[in-house]
């Protein structure tokens, strides 16, 4: 499958998909935000791929949002066409069995920031700027942005950047904790490559186990979250990758995981 308005790429078990429209700061009309929905059904169902990695083309921007000349020509039905595909995308996003990682190079702002969100982490680059501008449109953020950003970073910092739709930089994002790491533009994917290597190394069943719980569980009390994680716990010792795991320790040698259920068959 080939894409317009993004790239998807694979190497060592990390894929990666590059918003691809430098021209319009990689804003996100309806063509890419379909686009985007297909690869991560397709990466949903590829089990080589451990680890997947979100940036923008060029040296400006990741996501300047939504395309606002698109935005400026919706009739109610465009609306709802980009309103479902945005919740769709942002779902597969979340629910992808592998981590996210945002490797944010430029502006991420609006639809740009609430995509960054819903991945499981996020690095910037020290140019980065992001922010939630929609109420400077006369709109409010409609990927999850009053959602996702009070959970993360409290309700009234929160609430001043969409009040305000004031753009920070991506050291402030990291003093908010909505960026993990800042480091110079040049070596930010190096860094995020990194990161993502490490992860990748691990169980695959581990991984999607682990982020199922932390996901899930930030939804509901403590109590039932702490009881979501003994089911995950225990749901992880069906694969052979916890006795693998457990077993190399004790051999003094590195794991090898297989990331399935089920043991191999006899070769
Ligand atoms: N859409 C379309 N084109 C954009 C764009 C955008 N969001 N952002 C930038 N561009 C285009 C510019 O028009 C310009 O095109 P040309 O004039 O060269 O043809 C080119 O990219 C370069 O941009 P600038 O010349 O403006 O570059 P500057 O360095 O001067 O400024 C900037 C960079 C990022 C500060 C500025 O471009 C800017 O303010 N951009 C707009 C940011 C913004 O307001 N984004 C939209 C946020 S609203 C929904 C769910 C979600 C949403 C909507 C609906 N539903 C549930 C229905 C999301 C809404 C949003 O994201």
């Amino acid at each position: 499958m080939s894409y317009e308005n993004i790239r998807l790429e694979q190497e060592a078990g990390i894929a990666t998909i590059t918003f691809d429209r430098p021209k319009a700061l990689n804003a996100l009309n309806r063509a890419l935000l379909g686009e985007l929905a297909q690869a991560l059904g397709k990466l949903a169902e590829d089990e080589s791929v451990r680890v997947l990695v979100l940036t923008g083309a060029g040296e400006k921007a990741f996501v300047a949002g939504a395309d606002i000349g698109e935005l400026a020509t919706f009739g109610p039905l465009e609306a709802k066409w980009f309103s479902r595909m945005g919740h769709e995308v942002i779902g597969r996003l979340q629910e992808l069995p592998i981590p996210v990682i945002a490797a944010v190079n430029g502006y991420a702002l609006g639809g740009g920031t609430e995509i960054a969100l819903a991945c499981d982490f996020i690095y910037a680059a020290d140019s980065a700027r992001f922010g939630l501008p929609e109420i400077t449109l006369g709109l409010i953020p409609g990927f999850g942005g009053t959602q996702r950003l009070p959970r993360l970073i409290g309700p009234a910092a929160a609430k001043e950047l969409i009040f305000t739709g004031r753009m920070i930089a991506a050291e402030e994002a990291l003093r908010l904790g909505i960026v993990n790491r800042v480091v110079p533009a040049a070596e930010l994917m190096a860094e995020v490559r990194k990161t993502a290597l490490e992860a990748a190394a691990k169980g695959r069943v581990a991984l999607r186990a682990a982020k199922e719980a932390v996901n899930h569980g930030l939804g509901v009390d403590l109590a039932t979250g702490c009881r979501l994680e003994v089911d995950a716990f225990s749901l992880v010792f069906a694969s052979p990758d916890a006795r693998e795991g457990t077993r190399a320790f004790l051999e003094k040698r590195k794991p090898v995981f297989r990331g399935r259920f089920k043991e191999d068959p006899p070769a």
